[in-house]
């Protein structure tokens, strides 16, 4: 079956142009400006007014995730489903080792939950829990199996905490095996104690998650990241950033030639201390680790100019949804906090909504190119997570992953018209520029008409390399 999609203008994230796109089956076969060639297909998509993006890639998504005693409220199914819907055909998602088990365990076991499950495609990263002489042999093994990145914890003491000298190990092993060490940098040590103290005073309210959790606690724990990793010799990619000054300290380390790179998500663009302090229990909706931050300090605009400058070079949604009052199987998910915000379930949704929200903060409002919108958003995460050029961008021999996308629509963010398995948006009642009018994820149309055409097992696991983003 060969599709052409016609007259739209073709970004990818080294430019633009009103250009003819062939696909044959799953791929891009063809690429040429429009009306210079004789190409005939199957089907012909009139494109003329609208962007034809490549499809998002978030690599930072959680689905059916465990955590605080419940599990993310969207599974493999749902939580595609809804990516495909906000223009996302790619994910990596974590398999999270338990302590005292065999890594091995863990990735089976988030294989098993996830196969045949998928709208589009998808990867794991390797959650590592407890860093021992058989979990680093396991990372040789989890690279041959295209899982070429290990997420370690400085945060969570005694739930997914490494100390510094397991740290340093796996780094040691990255070094040698070509993975990537992804750092949750947060300094858990002292989080706990401030938090403590905090619930001893009573300071009991969702707002206290983020002042327990102060921004040097961010800074250091990514100093430190980067120090270790720069003894190790091992690629260092930050997740999940928040903090002004802890960008500063990824930005210090890039200057020196470091291979040290950084992510942050639209919740820290987007939301502040004031959404954590809305009226009644609902600033838990908000509560996510690292936490937002208060925007009296800049830390949003900071994030904005680090997008712009190469300083932060993804944006991925740490895609983690707990329901507030009302799931089926998983009740009131984040009122397991109420009168206690340590117990309040970490995490935003978000994969629904990261692309239109990026694409409206950052190309509408004038903050970066069309071109550096698909490189934050596709084509870096491709390569930074060894998925390029098949994911990330339109070329010939890519997958045919295609969005496209009228810029002159405004659509709105709404638990009432989102897809994913979770009752509330953190953006509620936004309205953005830009409408996904069709997705296709390797040459299948998912959305088109505002209808989902897909099934689950569309999506395919991807074996991945390795870094492809290294200096
Ligand atoms: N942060 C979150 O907000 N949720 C899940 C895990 C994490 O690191
Ligand atoms: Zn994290
Ligand atoms: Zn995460």
């Amino acid at each position: 079956m060969k599709t052409l999609i016609e007259n739209g203008i073709v970004v990818t994230h080294a430019g633009r142009m009103t250009a003819d796109v062939l696909i044959d089956g799953e791929t891009v076969v063809g690429i040429a400006a429009s009306g210079s060639h004789g190409w005939t297909a199957d089907r012909v998509i009139d494109a003329a007014g609208r962007f034809v993006f490549p499809g998002g890639v978030d690599v930072h998504t959680h689905m059916e995730l465990p955590f605080g005693g419940t599990f993310a409220s969207d599974d493999f199914e749902s939580g595609t489903r809804a990516a495909a819907w906000g223009g996302t055909t790619t994910i990596v998602d974590f398999a999270v080792q338990t302590i005292g088990e065999p890594m091995m365990a863990g990735y089976e076991a988030w294989r098993e939950k996830s196969d045949g499950r998928c709208a589009i495609d998808y990867g794991f990263h390797m959650i590592v829990s407890d860093v021992n002489e058989q979990s680093l042999k396991e990372m040789d093994i989890l690279m041959g199996e295209g899982v070429t990145s290990f997420k370690l914890f400085m945060a969570y003491p005694g739930v997914l905490y490494s100390d510094d000298g397991q740290i340093f190990m796996a780094m040691q092993k990255a070094a040698e095996n070509g993975g990537t060490i992804m750092m949750h940098a947060e300094n858990g040590i002292v989080i706990d104690v401030l938090r403590d103290q905090a619930i001893k005073r009573g300071e009991t309210d969702p707002i206290y998650h983020a002042i327990t959790r102060p921004p040097i606690t961010e800074s250091e724990a990514t100093h430190r990241a980067i120090a270790y990793a720069e003894l190790a010799g091992c690629p260092l990619y930050v997740v999940h950033m928040s903090a002004d000054e802890a960008v500063a300290e990824v930005a210090l380390a890039r200057d020196r030639g470091l291979n040290v790179f950084g992510e942050t998500c639209p919740q820290y663009l987007y939301l502040d201390w004031d959404n954590l302090r809305e009226p009644g229990f609902e600033g838990a909706k908000y509560v996510c680790s690292t936490p937002v931050r208060s925007r009296e300090d800049g830390h949003q605009d900071a994030l904005w100019m680090a997008l712009a400058t190469n300083d932060l070079q993804v944006i991925s949604t740490d895609h983690c949804p707990f329901c507030m009052n009302d799931h089926p199987t998983l009740g009131t998910q984040k009122r397991l906090g109420e009168g206690d915000f340590t117990k309040i379930p970490n995490g935003i949704p978000g994969v629904e909504e990261r692309m239109r929200l990026i694409y409206d903060g950052a190309v509408s409002d004038g903050r970066m190119s069309l071109e550096r919108f698909v490189e934050v958003c596709s084509a870096t995460p491709a390569k930074m997570f060894g998925m390029y050029p098949k994911k990330g961008t339109i070329a010939v021999g890519s997958d045919a992953d295609i969005v496209i996308w009228n810029p002159d629509v405004e659509t709105m963010m709404s638990v009432d018209v989102n897809h994913m398995d979770v009752d509330y948006s953190a953006y509620e009642g936004k309205t953005v520029k830009g409408k996904i009018e069709m997705v296709m994820s390797r040459g299948r149309v998912l959305i088109e008409n505002d209808t989902y055409h897909g099934s689950p097992g569309d999506g395919s696991f991807i074996a991945r390399d390795t870094n492809q983003y290294l200096i």
